[in-house]
């Protein structure tokens, strides 16, 4: 009854996030690897990030939402090449099978982020959470990488 009342009162806003353990709901079986968001010039309002997750578990999780308190808005997207021009759309949700891995990479599933904090610099970490339909969530932070230095690195030898 008390773990339902704490609930509710998240779900109100009357109390803060901290008053509830995160492992509470914590998404144990979720394992998020080589996150990153793209660095844009301040002009650019909206950018792309990436991550890799593998469901350990043994039940099929659907991922719902995702969220940031560094962005306005976060929604994960697929593109796909349509009459030979490349398109997205956004993914309202996404099931993950157990033991299956997913991969977000440019040119494929990608989170698209808008109104990024602009005190984030290369190198900062955004944190980012998944909200699953089963009610857990995970939280991760993606490093800012500056994507042009990225490919001058690799490229300019
Ligand atoms: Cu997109």
């Amino acid at each position: 009854m008390k773990y339902l009342l704490i609930i509710l009162g998240m779900l109100l806003g009357t109390l803060p996030i901290t008053f509830v353990h995160a492992d509470d709901v914590e998404a144990m079986a979720v394992q998020v690897t080589h996150a990153y968001v793209n660095s844009m010039p301040p002009v650019v309002k909206v950018t792309a990030g990436f991550f890799e997750l593998r469901n350990s578990g043994s039940a099929t999780i659907t991922l719902t939402g995702i969220s940031s308190p560094q962005a306005e808005k976060v929604e994960l997207h697929r593109s796909a090449g349509v009459d030979g021009r490349m398109t997205m759309r956004q993914l309202i949700s996404l099931d993950i099978a157990p033991g299956e891995k997913i991969k977000l990479e440019p040119g494929g599933m990608h989170l698209m982020l808008w109104g990024l904090d602009r005190s984030l610099r290369p190198g900062n970490f955004v944190r980012l959470t998944l909200h699953f339909s089963n009610g857990q969530r995970k939280i991760f932070p993606a490093e800012l990488r500056d994507v042009r230095d990225e490919s001058s690195r690799h490229h300019g030898h």
